[in-house]
Order: C-alpha cells, then structure tokens, then sequence
C-alpha cells in the first residue's frame, strides 16, 4: 500500500481576486488529488490564502476598509472561485486563522531555540540598514526611487537602522545542497533543480526574519514589538494546517508518513527550495520529498495583464465555458511544467475538437445507435470483430500509463492518454460501419461494436474523471455506472459493463460552440466590459487608480489623426507625453496651460506609433467633450481621491 499523499498549492495573496494563474495551479493540484484517491490512495489537498504583510495593508487602506475586512472579501472570493471550479480541498488555511498564528509562534519559539550544527544560534538579532520611506512605511530600493526620491511622496526617504532578527540561512545551506544531490529532497522539473544548485553556488545571505515597521503581521513572541517576515508566515502554512500547534495525530500522518508535495510556479522557487528547508531543519522536522515548480505563462503570446486586454477571468472562463472544459482547456494548453502561452483565442476552437467533436460525438452517436437498434439496453460483448483487438489493449494499457504520467507530474500527458481512446474508438466506429451492420442486420456484430465503444467510454470516464469531475459523472450517469467503480482497478479491466443497463444520452455532453459568435465576442472586450452605473465594481478596484492633477505644458496635433492631440504634461515629477483623443474638442491653444486630471499609473501605451504615458479625464455633454479641471489652486502631483 503507498503512503498517503499530501499536495499543497501556494497560499495565494489576497490584495485582488483569483486569477488565471492561481486557478492553473489549483486545478492541477485538485487533478493530482484526485487521481491519487481513484488509485486508492488516501490523499490531503491543501490551498488557501496569504493575507499578511504591506501589500495587503496598503490595498486595504486604498479601500478604506480594516485589514481583516478586506481579506474576507477577498478570501471569500477565492472560495467562490474554487468552488465553481469544483476544487475539493481537504482545507483552506488562512493565515489570518487563530489556528495558524498558533502555529507561527511555535516555529519562532522553537526556532529561537535551536541551534546550528557548528553550536550558533539560528535566529540572531542585528542591524538592518536601508533607506523608509515614512510615508510609505516601508523600506525602498535605490532601483525604486525617481531622482532619489519616493515617486508617490515625493519625499527623500530617511536612513534607517533598525534592530532586527536575522535567521541564519548560512548554516542550512551545505546540508540543503547534499539532500538536494543525493534526491532526498526532489525539485522537479530538473531545470528547476538546476537552478537551485546554481543559487546555493552563490554567497547568500542570511535573512531577516522580522520586520520593525511592519504592523499588519505575526508579533515575535520573543520580542512583539516586531512582526514576523511575511515568508516565515506564509510557509508555516503546509504544517500549521495539519496541526503542528494543535493535533499531534494529524500531523505526525501528513507530514512525517506521506508524500509531501509542493506544487507552485518557479517565481517562489527561492523561499521555497532554500528558506523553508531551512526553516523545517531549525524546527527539527523532516523535508518534504518533493516540490514541483511548474513554469510561468503568458497570455496569447503575451504577459497577462489587464491593460493589454489579454486578462481572463475565471469567472468569465467558467461562464462561458462550464467548469470541466475550463479545467480541461487550461491545463491542455502545453505539456505541465514548461514554460508556455495560453492561447484563448483557440479556446472555442480547441473545445469543439476535443469535447465537443471527439468525446461528446462518440458519446452521443453510440448512445443513439444504442437507443435505435437496442431499445437504449446495453447489448452482449462479441469477440472477434476487426480492430477490436487492439482497441483492447490500447485501453487496458491506458490506466497504467495515464497514472505514471500523473506520478511522474505529466498532467497534460494524462489526458492525453483519455483522449487518445477516445480517438481509437472513433476510429474502430468508423471502421466497423455500425450503421451498414445494422442495415444489413448483423445485430451481434453490431451489439459488439457497440459494447466496446461503451467500455471505452467508460473507461474514459474512470481516466478524465480527475480533470472534468463534472462531466465524467455525467457520463457515468448516462451508462447507469455508480461511484462504487469510479476506481483506477476498475479501468484496468475490460468487459465490466452490465448487458441490459440503460443507456440514455439524451443530452449532449459537450454542446458544440458557435466559434463566430464567441471570436465576435472576444475581439470587443472593451466595449463588453464597459462600467455603466448598473455595473458595480469594488472599493478596491477603484483604488488601483491613482488620479493627479497636472498642467498641460505644451500641445500639437497627431499628424493624419483628426481626434488626436500629443501633450506635454507635468504631473508633479517632470514632464510625461500623453496622447489625448480631445483634438475636436479643444485647439492646441486652447488646452496648454490647462489644470487637468490625469490617472498617472497607467501602463505606457504606443496610440498611431506616439507613446503615451497616461489618460486625462473628461465629460460628455451630448457630442461636446469637456476636460475635467480641478477647482482650486492645486499644484501638479497633487492627488486625486
Ligand atoms: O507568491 N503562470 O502568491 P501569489 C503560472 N503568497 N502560474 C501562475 C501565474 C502564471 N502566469 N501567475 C500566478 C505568492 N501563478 C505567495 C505564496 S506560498 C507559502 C506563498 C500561480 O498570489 C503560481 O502557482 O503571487 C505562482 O507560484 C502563484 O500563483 C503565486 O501566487
């Protein structure tokens, strides 16, 4: 019998919703879950959410909600999101939860405690040395500042020196280097591993583990006037939702008896693979065997993000597309662990081929054939029909790879394996004629081809059932299969299925997409997405948006655009180049000199080829556009809210 396996997600923060990116991650940890559970093995899924540090604090204020009001929501609409997606967490830890803090405390305790091989002291205190930005409260790089100042105060940050504690990561690292060489502990891919090793082959510094200023936080219990780092939080997460504070039993099961697996993408790579291995020796507790860091993807050949236009939703992919197919479409998009682009724009395209052409045809014209020639009663299995043969062992070989693959972190291989029997008993369909065996009578070869595809399906079922929980039970519903054979054993055999039970695919299991109608949709996303006063958005989307008042230097018209005017502004930090569609509205002169409203953080956009570094505010009154003018003496860079 395996030991049991426990997978962990990151915890994701909560200053906005869930994104794609999350969901990428989620799902698959969900599908490894899963698959381990249909293979017999008992299993722990643990996501949840990082709620600590500055970040979080700041969206919370931009918001002007507390801290903890502001993780609620956001929390909430995790859970939400996961909950569509039909993620089956075991838990959700938060590290907000009293249970959690717990838990920090302990591993600070023990850790303040603890010892380095060579005798010294694993948590030491000392100086930090940088540059905090009062306003800001918080420390700043030099790469931050803009002409040595802090660009949204416009104040010269003070040199500070505060006391901190420091951990001493130095001490952890040869040990780590050995345990990652010798496989005890595994960083997958091997790319990943390499990249490890490379960094423990340069000098790193020890780190510090707490933080003065920082208020929105874990207090050290050796010392609350500071908070504790928000990564020395945040990855106490795998063990305090297990109960290393509280439940000796549960704990002792997950972490010490099973496979411990932690599934992310390779930005956390560092904190994961160097700090919390660390971190576990100081507290004297085992390593998890593996971490696997999958790679990082764009968005239809480019970075996500919402100003670009490529920026999906989950929410928006699960309306249009159902829970299953959205799990399917994203983790199909390339082979799981890789690098690699998510191309929606082929979504619909993709769907139609693969559901809704290869999986929901066989379905649906099997069913029919059922329906027709057997009164929808499944009929007796017949040997010896052409091609059956190697349908068979196709299929019996499928469990065993399939599972090797999800062993091995190969999702998209995985599903693959289902799909191609899906394909092969197409085929077998098309080769064997039903339609022609019925015409002609021959209703025991027709009876077997039939049966045969429906093991084929079933089998499908057992095989895709992790990755679309939804429709695999759906169509086990349609072949009268219950979850007592929902089990990878069950795959492994053909000639399961009762002659006689009813076969009813009424329904459709993947309704074919109208592609012209959703290209439609999509080539329009901003019009679609427009905000009217129905269309209500959060406190906290409306905080993203910094407005400023600036005046408008100087000003000329776009060459070959009538609407367009290029203008020099000054919004408090030297002059920026807007492009501003007001062209019919106002001559040059006319605006230069001007008091407007600007949102200064927009991302630089190229309009007709002119770069653009912002977007001024104005009103409409019928066909006239009027900018909008501050009313007051206010001097450019003053904030807008
Ligand atoms: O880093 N491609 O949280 P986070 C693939 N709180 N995966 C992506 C992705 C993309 N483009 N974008 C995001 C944090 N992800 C910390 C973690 S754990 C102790 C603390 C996924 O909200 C991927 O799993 O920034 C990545 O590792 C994670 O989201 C980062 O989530």
């Amino acid at each position: 019998m395996s030991k049991p396996f426990y997978i962990t997600t990151p915890i994701y923060y909560v200053n906005d919703r869930p994104h794609i990116g999350h969901a990428y991650t989620t799902i698959a940890a969900d599908m490894m879950a899963r698959f381990h559970r249909i293979a017999g093995r008992e299993a722990f899924f643990l996501t949840g959410t990082d709620e600590h540090g500055t970040k979080i604090a700041e969206a919370a204020e931009a918001a002007g909600v507390s801290e903890i009001e502001f993780c609620d929501g956001n929390v909430a609409k995790f859970k939400d999101v996961w909950t569509k997606l039909d993620i089956k967490y075991d838990y959700f830890v938060r590290t907000t939860s009293e249970r959690h803090l717990e838990a920090v405390r302990k591993i600070l305790d023990v850790m303040r405690e603890a010892k380095s091989d060579d005798g010294q002291e694993v948590v030491y205190s000392d100086f930090y040395e940088g540059l905090y930005c009062k306003g800001c409260e918080k420390f700043m790089t030099e790469k931050e500042l803009v002409d040595g100042k802090c660009s949204d105060h416009q104040t010269v940050p003070e040199k500070v020196k505060e006391k901190n504690y420091f951990f001493r990561l130095t001490a952890f690292l040869p040990t780590i280097k050995e345990k990652i060489e010798s496989g005890e502990l595994q960083i997958l891919p091997d790319e990943r591993r390499r990249e490890v090793l490379g960094l423990l082959n340069q000098d790193l510094p020890d780190f510090s583990l707490s933080r003065e200023r920082v208020k929105w936080g874990v207090p050290l219990t050796f010392d609350p006037s500071q908070v504790a780092y928000v990564w020395i939080d945040a990855l106490s997460n795998y063990i305090s939702a297990i109960g290393y504070a509280d439940n000796e039993t549960e704990f002792k099961k997950w972490w010490y008896d099973s496979e411990v697996v932690h599934l992310m993408a390779k930005d956390i790579l560092k904190f994961h693979c160097l700090y919390w291995p660390a971190m576990l020796m100081a507290a004297g507790l085992p390593l998890p065997e593996k971490m696997f860091l999958h790679g990082y993807f764009t968005v239809n050949g480019t970075k996500m993000s919402k100003s670009l236009g490529n920026f999906i939703d989950p929410v928006d992919m699960i309306e249009e597309f159902g829970s299953d197919s959205t799990r399917y479409l994203l983790l199909t998009q390339y082979p799981f662990g890789l690098d690699g682009d998510i191309q929606a724009n082929r979504f619909v395209i993709q769907y139609n081929s693969d559901l809704a052409n290869d999986l929901g045809n066989l379905v649906s014209r099997v069913g029919k054939m059922i329906a027709v020639n057997f009164n929808g009663k499944m009929p007796s299995p017949s040997s010896g029909l052409a091609g059956m043969q190697d349908l068979m062992k196709l299929t019996e070989r499928a469990p065993g790879e399939a599972y090797e693959h999800v062993k091995h972190f190969r999702l998209s291989h995985a599903i693959a394996t289902g799909l191609n029997l899906v394909k092969a008993a197409n085929k077998f369909f098309d080769e064997t004629k039903p339609w022609v065996l019925a015409r002609e009578g021959k209703t025991k070869e027709l009876g077997g081809v039939l049966y045969a595809c429906c093991e084929v399906l079933r089998i499908v079922s057992i095989l895709l059932y992790p990755v679309m929980p939804n429709k695999m039970s759906e169509l086990r519903k349609m072949l009268s299969l219950d979850d007592s054979t929902l089990t990878l054993d069950h795959a492994a055999t053909f000639f399961d299925q009762a002659v006689g039970a009813t076969i009813d695919v009424s329904e459709p299991l993947f309704p074919r997409k109208d592609v012209k109608k959703k290209t439609e949709a999509k080539a329009k996303p901003a019009k679609s997405k427009q905000v009217n006063d129905d269309n209500l958005i959060d406190i906290s989307d409306f905080g993203k948006v910094k407005l400023k008042v600036a005046v408008v230097l100087s000003a000329e018209k776009v060459e070959g655009a009538d609407r367009l005017l290029k203008l020099q502004i000054d919004a408090g930090k030297g002059k920026k180049q807007i492009v501003a569609g007001i062209a019919e509205h106002y001559t040059p002169e006319q605006i230069v000199g001007k008091k407007v409203i600007v949102v200064a953080n927009l991302k630089p956009a190229v309009i007709r080829g002119i770069e653009s570094n912002g977007m001024l505010l104005a009103a409409k009154k019928g066909k006239k556009l009027f900018v909008v003018t501050p009313d007051g003496d206010l001097p450019p860079g003053a904030g807008v809210s």
